[in-house]
């Protein structure tokens, strides 16, 4: 990660601090912006509706961008995200997630979540995540705005919002909500006649992660020798319930033996 001297909006490094989000504005050069409204127009297709409610019915998902769409790089290291990152979570986070999201009219809301509390450690604690929700289409509380509850990082157990503590904020392609991972969040209803288009990426803490990279020390043509035991343990396998580990949307012990269900 670079120490070079970013400017990120004024009052958004207390602000995420303080209330868990801020919202950065007009990030993108208008030729980056157009090549990724462009290469996610052509790439939706039919077959990638969520599997469950928390996907969502309404919602499709492209994974694994990186490896798709070279542009997306642009988003992902983008300097005053890098700067956010340095600030509240770590020099060396690591890319935990990066999927296009398309929310669709007739789209309910996705119940509120933080990603943090997977780990089942009390709250509040400091940041395990940090996640970016970069649009690429206008943002609206009509069309799917993702739901945030102000402060709610720093909340005890147990506590629910109440409704009017849930928001959600209208915001331009090419701005940035950013989100700690202990603040509760899900993505919203779509109650308008248009789609909401961006990319979700998440960060983690550097710690959250296996000592030895086992799956790049025994790819998956070495791994075959093994037992699917072995396989799992190594890291080709998904967490249940919450898929962690897939790649591309799938449990990567198809990426050994394709038949394996
Ligand atoms: O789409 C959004 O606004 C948020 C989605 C989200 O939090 C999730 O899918 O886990």
């Amino acid at each position: 990660m670079s120490s070079m001297t970013v400017a990120v909006h004024t009052g958004a490094v207390e602000q995420l601090a303080d209330q868990g989000y801020c919202l950065l504005t007009d990030l993108l050069a208008s030729d980056v912006l157009a090549e990724l409204t462009a290469v996610f127009e052509k790439n939706f297709t039919q077959d990638q509706w969520g599997r469950n409610e928390f996907e969502g019915r309404r919602t499709q998902r492209i994974y694994s961008l990186l490896a798709k769409f070279p542009i997306v790089a642009n988003l992902v290291e983008h300097p005053a995200i890098m700067k956010l990152l340095r600030l509240h979570l770590s020099e060396s986070a690591i890319l935990a997630a990066c999927q296009a999201t398309r929310i669709h009219p007739g789209e309910t809301a996705q119940s509120l979540h933080a990603d943090d509390d997977l780990a089942g450690v009390a709250r509040p604690r400091p940041p395990w995540s940090l996640s970016v929700m970069w649009a690429l289409s206008p943002y609206t509380p009509e069309n799917g705005s993702t739901l945030l509850v102000p402060g709610s990082h720093k909340w005890e157990d147990g506590r629910k919002p109440d409704a009017d503590e849930i928001t959600s904020l209208s915001f331009d392609p090419g701005s940035a909500l950013v989100w700690l991972g202990g603040v509760y969040h899900g993505g919203g209803a779509n109650t308008s006649a248009e789609s909401r288009t961006g990319i979700s990426i998440i960060y983690f803490q550097p710690w959250l992660r296996q000592v030895e990279n086992m799956v790049l020390a025994v790819p998956p043509a070495s791994a075959a020798q093994y037992s699917e035991t072995v396989q799992r343990l190594l890291g080709y396998g998904v967490a249940q319930p919450t898929f962690f580990g897939h790649v591309d949307g799938r449990d990567p012990i198809k990426l050994i033996n394709e038949a394996i269900t």
